[in-house]
């Protein structure tokens, strides 16, 4: 079976401890052994981080260029290789993993160039004769955790900023998503980065997180994942040894709003690509929507009809729409989720468990009605193919219902009114608003991030990047002799 190394100060690092990967569309399929790193194996990533920070800090703008065009160009001409193993690996359906691959090309390209744009700032200072400069700096040693739902998208936007303003990277991937992660680092390591300036270590977070958490030769945390561990994040970055500067991507319960006016198809479209795709993984995902009396009969009965058209099946099939739950846990949770709901007296559509040729663990899509948005249901990230309809009187009753939650991330409104649609981008509590449109689905060169439980910390992507990445230094030079 393929073993896959740790990669620490340039060396792959084989190690008797392994974990197995399996394919979410076929558990007999086996993937490949992932080597765990342990504690020590981490401190020696943080040391050769830590060792190769000056140079790559003071390396030219153009080698960091260089670097992530010449990665950038190796994955797209090996997007096919790079989207079966993603869809081997998470069960996301061909289609969204092309795309994210390509993402991940874009990202580093895009970042390619921004490593030549990092200019500072000549000051007026209030003091005659005193120059005054505004620059920046590389945050340091940086800790990249990322999760399972986007094997490569998210290691690239975080890890490529980082390698761009001049930061040395340790990378833990997400258990459940080795494979891509470690194709990424490959690719970098090959594309000319010195040794140490990107480490991977694999393993568990109580092990591998926690030794990066707790470490006091880390400068910064970029996360993603869930809110509970964003919350243990943020307080060892606080609380360690070294306060580390922290950036936290957490869940979403995003609302799209459907109002009378809308057009029926344009908001069927929108709410079954945001709620479904994807398997509903994505912080992202549409679990709230949020429908007028006008058009809520039309609108269930046409997305019912749409959710029996989505073909569920084995992630490496191109006919597959929505690949299999990541794993048995999620999928018991997404299950248990719909007797939640049942008990709290909505009806539940769709939401089967299905047989495929394959063992995996396929799911129909759900979809409740009569949700009413004091439920569980509707409070709590489900973070599967599940959605929820809310029926609301009129437009000012679904703006409060979408605002009513304590997260803040994405969120839509399906109108063909201006006066609510500019009304709606203005006071909807989220850090992306999207109009007749996907609230899911992201360009790769602009910020991304939300607000109360979502996010935390400066935004991540496109030039905002660097507000996380860099530190800002203002400097003051007085007459020389
Ligand atoms: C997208 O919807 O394009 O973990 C991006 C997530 C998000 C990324 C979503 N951080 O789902």
């Amino acid at each position: 079976m393929t073993q896959f190394p740790n990669f620490v100060g340039g060396q792959w690092l084989s190690s008797d401890d392994a974990a197995e990967n399996r394919n979410p569309s076929d558990k007999s399929d086996v993937i490949g052994l992932f080597a765990k790193a342990d504690a020590e194996t981490v401190r020696d990533a943080i040391g050769a981080a830590r060792s190769a920070l000056p140079e790559w800090a003071n390396a030219s703008p153009q080698l960091r260029h260089d670097v992530l065009l010449a990665a950038s160009m190796e994955i797209l001409q090996r997007r096919d290789e790079l989207t079966q193993i993603l869809s081997r690996e998470e069960g996301k359906a061909p289609k969204d993993s092309f795309g994210e691959v390509t993402r991940a090309a874009h990202v580093l390209s895009f970042f390619a160039g921004e490593a030549l744009r990092l200019n500072g700032e000549f000051a007026t200072s209030t003091r005659p004769g005193i120059e005054a400069h505004v620059t920046r700096e590389p945050a340091g040693v940086v800790g990249i955790i990322t999760p399972w739902n986007f094997p490569i998208a998210i290691p690239a936007w975080k890890i490529a900023p980082a390698l761009a303003y001049g930061n040395t990277v340790v990378f833990k991937p997400a258990g459940l998503v080795p494979h891509s992660a470690w194709m990424l680092v490959d690719i970098l390591q090959r594309a000319g980065l010195p040794n140490g300036v990107l480490n991977l270590v694999m393993g568990s977070g109580g092990v591998v997180g926690d030794a990066i958490l707790s470490s006091d030769a880390v400068d910064a945390i970029s996360f993603t994942g869930s809110v509970a561990t964003g919350r243990h994040v943020a307080a060892s970055c606080i609380q360690g040894p070294r306060m580390k500067k922290v950036q936290l991507e957490m869940g979403g319960k995003n609302p799209l709003v459907v109002l009378d006016d809308a057009n029926l198809e344009t908001a069927v479209e929108c709410a079954a690509n945001s709620a479904f795709y994807s398997t509903g993984q994505r912080c992202t995902a549409a679990s709230r929507l949020i429908v007028t009396e006008g058009i809520a009969d039309r609108f269930v009965d046409r997305l019912q009809t749409r959710m029996s058209e989505l073909t569920v099946g084995n992630a490496l099939d191109p006919q597959t729409d929505i690949g299999p739950v990541v794993d048995e846990s999620q999928l018991e949770s997404n299950l248990s989720y719909l007797d939640v709901g049942r008990e709290e007296g909505a009806r539940v559509v769709g939401g089967e468990l299905l047989n495929r040729e394959t063992q995996g663990n396929f799911m129909a899509p759900a979809l409740f009605l009569e949700a009413t948005n004091r439920m569980r249901i509707c409070r709590e990230e489900i973070f599967g193919p599940v959605s929820a309809v809310i029926k609301v009187r009129d437009y000012d009753e679904a703006l409060a219902v979408a605002n009513d939650t304590e997260y803040g991330l994405s969120s839509g409104i399906c109108t063909n009114n201006l006066k609510y649609a500019r009304h709606y981008r203005r006071n909807a509590a989220a850090g992306l608003v999207f109009v007749n449109l996907p609230i899911a689905g992201v360009d790769h060169h602009l910020p991304f991030g939300g607000r109360k439980n979502s996010s935390y910390g400066p935004r991540e992507q496109g030039a905002y990047a660097r507000e996380f990445y860099t530190t800002v230094k203002t400097a003051y030079i007085g007459d020389m002799e």
